[in-house]
């Protein structure tokens, strides 16, 4: 089966720069996906947009380059519940990979157990309208206390701005509750404004919830005119454009590396505070290979040097990278560590 692929939408970037920050030993990426490919996986005919491969060897390759131990593969609405590439990727990961499965409330319970065995430990419920139909809570609520029996946990996308319909749903799933890209709040507001705050207020009174603090070339609002700035400055020779000009292609310069060092600031007020008040329930990704951006595509390697700034101890970043997706999604390696006599 031939896919085109949606209009605008932006590849991934082959040519990651070296990380300059070194993530510590056993470091987990707790969000990214893999796409097709489309030839053996195909995509879903619900989804809403049509990406370009992006498999798993280049994956781990990816995790390789970036210092990074495992992957946390988070099902993308592209493949519907047809989660087959996600659990071949992690079937072909020799246990450096854990999955967040789509299910439907027709998936049986041999089905979960076959998922579970190959690495799969969460289900994501995404109400992000532009990725997704419209799912009824009592699906999802049924979803989540028969997934809960398994020790899974829930993974929940939204935007901010829904917080507040969905609260009463979201404070009464029976499991961890793990929050994608924090909630996607709106950076041009502030940190401490009323918006923010409801989602601290979710965090602070729901000790089940957590947070990935991932995707600040999402939510960031001065990242586009700061990487173009920084291209304009340097790499203009050699063919790259900023802006809305096409994403970097392997072999043009790096953003990041040439210019302004940090594109996404207006986002580290946000992620920075997340991390220090919930240190122990949080988590970072990579969101490789960043599906849906069409103004530019971020370096990985650049993504990885924004760690110490919203992470700027050493204890914060071995809890953020290591302790807290090994808790969630390797306990069973978690109390071996434990267990072992010093
Ligand atoms: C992300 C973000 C997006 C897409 C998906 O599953 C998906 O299609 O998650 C998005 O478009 O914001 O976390 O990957």
């Amino acid at each position: 089966m031939n896919f085109e692929k949606t209009p605008g939408w932006l590849d991934w970037y082959a040519g990651p720069s070296k990380p300059r920050f070194v993530p510590p030993a056993g470091s987990v990426d707790a969000h990214c996906h893999v796409f097709g490919p489309a030839q053996q996986y195909p995509f879903a005919p619900e989804r809403k947009y049509t990406p370009c491969d992006a498999s798993r060897e280049q994956l781990f390759a990816l995790r390789d380059h970036l210092g990074f131990a495992r992957n946390v593969i988070v099902q993308a609405t592209c493949h519907g519940a047809d989660n087959r590439a996600m659990v071949d990727a992690c079937r072909a990961s020799g246990g450096r990979a854990r999955g967040v499965a789509t299910v439907r409330r027709s998936v049986s319970d041999v089905e979960l157990s076959g998922l579970h065995e190959a690495g799969v430990r969460a289900v994501r419920f995404n109400f992000v309208k532009r990725l997704v139909d419209f799912t009824p809570k009592d699906e999802l609520m049924e979803i989540a206390s028969r997934i809960r029996e398994l020790g899974w946990h829930v993974v929940i996308y939204f935007e901010a701005q829904d917080l507040p319909e969905l609260w009463d749903f979201f404070t009464a799933l029976p499991t961890t509750v793990v929050v994608d890209h924090m909630g996607r709040p709106d950076v041009s507001l502030p940190v401490d404004g009323p918006q923010f705050e409801l989602f601290m207020r979710f965090m602070r009174e729901h000790p089940n919830v957590w947070s990935k603090v991932s995707c600040p070339e999402r939510l960031s609002l001065t990242g586009l005119p700061a990487l173009a700035d920084a291209l304009a400055g340097s790499s203009r020779a050699a063919g790259a454009q900023g802006h809305d000009g096409p994403a970097q292609q392997p072999g043009q310069a790096s953003a990041f590396g040439q210019g302004r060092a940090v594109p996404y600031a207006d986002v580290v007020p946000f992620a920075r505070k997340v991390v220090q008040t919930f240190p122990d329930r949080v988590l970072w990704g990579t969101d490789w290979p960043h599906p849906n951006l069409k103004g530019h595509m971020p370096d990985d390697g650049l993504l990885v040097d924004f760690i110490p700034l919203i992470a700027p101890t050493p204890s914060l970043q071995q809890q953020l990278l290591v302790d807290n997706p090994m808790r969630l999604y390797w306990p069973e390696e978690n109390s071996k560590i434990k267990e072992t006599p010093i």
